[in-house]
């Protein structure tokens, strides 16, 4: 195949319900859409999910959009490939800025998928037809705003809930969570905002009390060695999201026991080529992996959910339908649950139609690249 024609959409969305991280709160997100169109005239969409503050990872969109417009399109567009997999080694050179490679390497899976008239999951090697949804949910200004939420979720039929925590929004929302809903499959997810001091692994070892599945990032992204200690004191398995962007980092947390279990999300880790690398190598040591998300609009969404139908998905992704976070989406129809299980869509491609009149409606900036 050959990528003859690329464009970069950077489109707002409002977010329906504020989100408050241990780092940030956001009303609403910018993400680039990449869209790509080969000799035939078949088009891939993929997405750019990039925060737009350099505060989960050292990108933002304004990285993103420089990075994908001065290195990774042009690396692209002309190159002949058989197989969406090469398409990384396009732009080898460039080290990092995974979530701008990952918008690219999506939207060539995405083509390949259309032109061979395969669902994505398929191209992918998806074995479910449904994927099991959990709802991440940020801080809260009370703990009653918090049990409002987790009862809005539970009720409509998620079955995972997971809370993000931080230095002082710990133990006490948990344990009111745990309280109020019983045995609610519970994780937590701090984003690396504990130091690694024997007051945090204190409030780990509470945490580690209150029967959670996991416990995800507590620490700094690199710090293998406190995660690895840490999971030598508690029960509950650690889960690593920010520490792991290549497989490399997936080694060394397995080499020294500094998590059990794996969020693959496909901004972190580069594109869907190296989330289903990660899933392979996890399948190989017998972990159990989840894919983490990035608040994505349809595509990007529509890509997890597809990434989500390969077998080694063992546990809940955060694949929530559309509307936790958007009234309307950039795809039709938007990704939808239906008792906390979304069907992995059995159609070719993408799998959901993008509204082109509703991308251009809500786009800050535009660039083509090619013919
Ligand atoms: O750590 O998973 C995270 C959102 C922004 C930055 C980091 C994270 C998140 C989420 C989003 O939890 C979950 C979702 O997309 O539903
Ligand atoms: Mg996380």
């Amino acid at each position: 195949m050959r990528v003859v024609e690329a464009s970069l959409h950077l489109v707002r969305l409002p977010l329906v319900h504020q989100f408050q991280t241990s780092s940030h709160r956001k009303a609403h997100l910018d993400h680039i859409l990449v869209r790509l169109v080969d000799e035939s005239g078949v088009v891939g969409w993929g997405e750019i999910a990039s925060p737009s503050d350099p505060f989960y990872c050292p990108e933002t969109v304004e990285t993103c959009w420089l990075i994908a417009e001065k290195y990774l399109l042009p690396a692209v567009l002309g190159a002949e490939w058989e197989h969406p997999a090469e398409v990384p080694a396009l732009w080898r050179k460039v080290r990092g800025h995974r979530f701008a490679a990952a918008g690219i390497d999506a939207a060539a899976w995405t083509l390949f998928a259309e032109a061979q008239e395969l669902p994505l999951s398929t191209v992918l090697g998806g074995t479910r037809t449904s994927v099991t949804a959990g709802v991440s949910l940020g801080i809260e200004p009370t703990i009653d705003a918090l049990l409002g939420q987790v009862q809005i979720h539970a009720s409509a039929g998620y079955q995972r809930v997971k809370l993000k925590i931080a230095p002082g929004w710990d133990v006490e929302p948990v344990a009111a969570v745990r309280q109020a809903f019983g045995d609610v499959d519970l994780h937590v997810d701090a984003n690396g905002a504990y130091p690694a001091t024997d007051e945090s692994f204190a409030v780990m070892r509470q945490l580690d009390a209150q029967g959670l599945r996991m416990i995800e990032q507590p620490f700094a992204p690199r710090d293998f060695v406190s995660h690895g200690k840490l999971q030598s004191q508690i029960g509950t398995p650690i889960c690593l999201d920010e520490s792991v962007e290549d497989l490399a980092d997936f080694r060394t947390a397995l080499a020294l026991d500094a998590g059990r279990i794996l969020n693959i999300k496909v901004s972190r880790m580069g594109g869907l080529t190296a989330a289903r690398a990660a899933h392979g190598l996890a399948a190989e040591h017998g972990v159990p992996v989840w894919c983490g998300g990035m608040h994505e609009f349809g595509i990007g969404r529509a890509a997890n959910v597809a990434l989500s139908s390969l077998p080694g998905f063992s546990l809940p992704s955060d694949v929530s339908a559309s509307a936790k976070y958007y009234a309307r989406d950039v795809i039709v129809p938007a990704v939808e649950a239906e008792q906390g299980e979304v069907l992995v869509p059995a159609s070719p491609g993408l799998g959901y139609a993008v509204d082109e009149d509703f991308v251009a409606q809500n786009e800050l900036r535009v660039a083509r690249l090619g013919e």
